[in-house]
């Protein structure tokens, strides 16, 4: 595989296939995450109601109907929305032609990278809902080994500001678990799989992050985030999911489906426009 410069530490790909996700530190440009301020402003606000209408200010996973995930409790709104890359320059550039593709190919151990879904999660300050726990390829209509995504903050993000946290080692569970609402546990209607079971606290890792660092996930492991109890503080973060040479078109019975899903069928190659490769780049 890959016959181009690594960007990081082979021990943090060995991470990644032990653990289930790793954390890597001051690896893209605070000026470059800080830049996608506007972008991020832009997407929530102005164009909620359009992509509300084409039902795609959802939460990240394209699953909810209502573009503003209020938490009783608190008085901060859990935002989100996915595939801003399609009509947004800032954010396609920020997808593909940014540091993170090449990292992405490194950790998964690819020669190719496509890019499945960006998303943009904001929880406001006093935001009281956790992200539920859950597992990403659940939601998404592939299958492969290698897939992932990769969770950057725009902000200090810690277990009292809405850091996202994982179960280590859970990539390693071959149990399909079905997708959930995001804010709830509840299970999709008409999914596969077996309900996300309850996670004990000492299981969950939970890093403290700051501008410059990022996460990435396996598909497989599960996750979810912390309510973010600052009073001041916003928790922003964009998440993209990224698929490698072994992955396959596989339409996945009720996840949430995007148009051009439509057009494929289980075992294609994602050769799909909207499904376009990262890397390397041509
Ligand atoms: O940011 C969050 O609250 C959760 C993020 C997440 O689950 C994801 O990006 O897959």
């Amino acid at each position: 595989m890959t016959n181009f410069e690594s960007l990081i530490d082979e021990s943090f790909v060995e991470d990644f296939w032990r653990d289930g996700f790793i954390v890597l530190r001051d690896v893209i440009n605070p000026n470059l995450v800080l830049s996608m301020e506007g972008p991020i402003k832009r997407v929530i606000s102005s164009n909620s109601t359009d992509l509300t209408e084409l039902g795609s200010i959802v939460a990240p996973n394209s699953v909810l109907s209502d573009p503003n995930i209020s938490s009783s409790e608190g008085s901060g709104r859990f935002v989100a929305g996915t595939d801003h890359w399609i009509d947004d320059e800032d954010f396609a550039d920020f997808a593909c032609d940014s540091v993170i593709p090449q990292i992405v190919a490194q950790i998964l151990r690819s020669d190719s990278v496509w890019l499945y879904e960006d998303s943009v999660l904001v929880k406001e300050p006093n935001t009281a809902e956790e992200t539920a726990f859950h597992q990403d390829l659940s939601y998404f209509h592939v299958s492969g080994e290698q897939v992932c995504t990769v969770w950057v903050p725009l902000d200090f993000s810690s277990p009292d500001t809405g850091a996202i946290r994982f179960v280590k080692g859970s990539h390693k569970d071959l149990t399909p678990y079905r997708p959930n609402w995001f804010v709830s546990d509840d299970p999709l209607p008409n999914t596969e799989g077996e309900r996300v079971p309850n996670i004990p606290t000492d299981v969950v890792s939970s890093p403290t992050l700051s501008l410059g660092d990022l996460t990435i996930h396996h598909a497989r492991t599960l996750h979810g985030a912390s309510a973010n109890r600052s009073s001041d503080q916003s928790r922003r973060a964009i998440s993209i999911r990224y698929c490698g040479d072994d992955a396959r078109y596989y339409l996945r019975e009720g996840a949430p489906l995007k148009p051009h899903h439509e057009t494929v069928s289980d075992g294609d190659l994602l050769t799909h426009e909207r499904c376009p490769k990262v890397w390397p780049r041509t």
